[in-house]
């Protein structure tokens, strides 16, 4: 029988790549997406007709409810979240009501609804923090340092603790970045991408960012939710750091993303103080060891391929189709960059 999957945060990132994999296993995909007067379905357009919308909110119990039974799932991914780290020490209220108690309104909603439904929390590097060892595996100690890490490890804790008190299938992945051409303009590599392509194209004159020392161990999305899956295929539940076990600083990025159309980053990138964390994560790096030896997961692409595929993408869609490796891109009718 064709089994049904309910995704929360459709529209994210994570949210367009895990339809994908889960088509591809045969699955009903439903996306659970909440209502805006703006349409947010640009990373789902081209799954339009394969897959199924609900709506609901994670602040509001009762749509999360009647969302589990109208599509009766057998697998529940819990992607929704504000997941912007800068924005939650601006709405920290906020960033708890979603990305904590949000996970509490869905293991209710599970509990109430059907016990037997497994479930994916989308757990982050962002609890480890402060590290207090490296690399960090499933054991290391949590120490956050942003009101979103606090939420994450809230949500964390509590599918452990629902996993123990009713004995749900209940999983997380403790995910380090994971990155994509469809990541957010926010987020630091997308932001960078994009960046370097404006300022190849003459769009743009330099690119402001923060900290960029700050160390992370990037890798792609389309490999990270393989790993979601493989968690609700197991005997039983656990918690998995997902990781590519290789840390590189922003001015890395920089360098690649840069170097990949031609330009040095050091002609272009300026520092802005304004850009700079509250309480900032240094470096985290992840030991994907018990995902490798149970899940069998193993990341594919790393982070040059990464960085370059972002270029490239970014490029396309920026300065008309053309690859950054394009011979004609070299040439004047592209450097109109100062
Ligand atoms: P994303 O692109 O920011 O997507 C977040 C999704 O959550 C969007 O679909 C958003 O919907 C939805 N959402 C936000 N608030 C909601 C609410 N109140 N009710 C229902 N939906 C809501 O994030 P992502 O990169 O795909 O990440 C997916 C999950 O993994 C998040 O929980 C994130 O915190 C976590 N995570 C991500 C990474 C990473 O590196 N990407 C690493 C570790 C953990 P709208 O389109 O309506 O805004
Ligand atoms: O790309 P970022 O904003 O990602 P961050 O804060 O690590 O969070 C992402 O990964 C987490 C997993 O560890 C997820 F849970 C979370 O949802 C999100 O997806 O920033 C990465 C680093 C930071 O150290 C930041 O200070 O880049 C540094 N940075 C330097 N300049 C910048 C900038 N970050 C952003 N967003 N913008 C800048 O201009």
């Amino acid at each position: 029988m064709q089994r049904t999957a309910l995704v929360t945060g459709i529209t994210g990132q994570d949210g367009s790549y895990l339809a994908e994999v889960l088509l591809e296993q045969g699955y009903r995909v439903v996306g659970m997406s909440r209502r805006s007067s703006t349409i947010t379905n640009e990373r789902i357009a081209h799954l339009a007709g394969k897959i199924e919308l609900v709506q609901g909110d994670l602040l509001d119990q009762a749509s999360l409810v009647e969302a589990l039974k109208e599509t009766r799932p057998a697998e529940v991914y819990n992607l929704a979240a504000q997941s912007f780290v800068p924005t939650s020490w601006n709405q920290p209220v906020l960033t708890g009501e979603f990305t904590a108690l949000g996970v509490t309104r869905i293991l209710e909603a599970i509990r109430q609804v059907d016990p037997t439904i497994r479930f994916y929390q989308a757990s982050s590097s962002e609890m480890f923090g402060k590290v207090t060892e490296s690399p960090q595996h499933e054991g290391t100690a949590f120490h956050p340092r942003s009101p979103y890490g606090v939420a994450k490890v809230y949500g964390h804790l509590l599918t452990v603790n629902y996993r123990e008190s009713y004995d749900l299938y209940a999983a997380s992945g403790i995910c380090f970045n994971h990155e994509s051409p469809r990541r957010g303009l926010e987020f630091v590599t997308r932001k960078v991408t994009d960046g370097a392509v404006r300022v190849k194209l003459g769009l743009a004159k330099d690119l402001r960012l923060g900290n960029l020392d700050a160390q992370r161990d990037w890798g792609f999305a389309g490999d990270y939710v393989r790993a979601m899956w493989l968690m609700l295929q197991q005997d039983q539940p656990g918690d998995y750091v997902i990781a590519t076990g290789q840390a590189h600083s922003v001015r890395e990025l920089c360098e690649v993303a840069f170097g990949r159309l031609g330009l040095d980053y050091r002609d272009h990138v300026t520092v802005d103080p304004a850009l700079i964390r509250p309480a900032e994560v240094d470096h985290l790096l992840g030991d994907a060891t018990r995902a490798r030896t149970e899940l069998g997961w193993e990341p594919k692409v790393g982070f040059e391929q990464l960085v370059t595929m972002m270029v490239d993408a970014d490029l396309a869609r920026l300065g008309g189709g053309r690859r950054a490796d394009d011979p004609v891109l070299a040439s004047s009718m592209y450097s109109r960059a100062p």
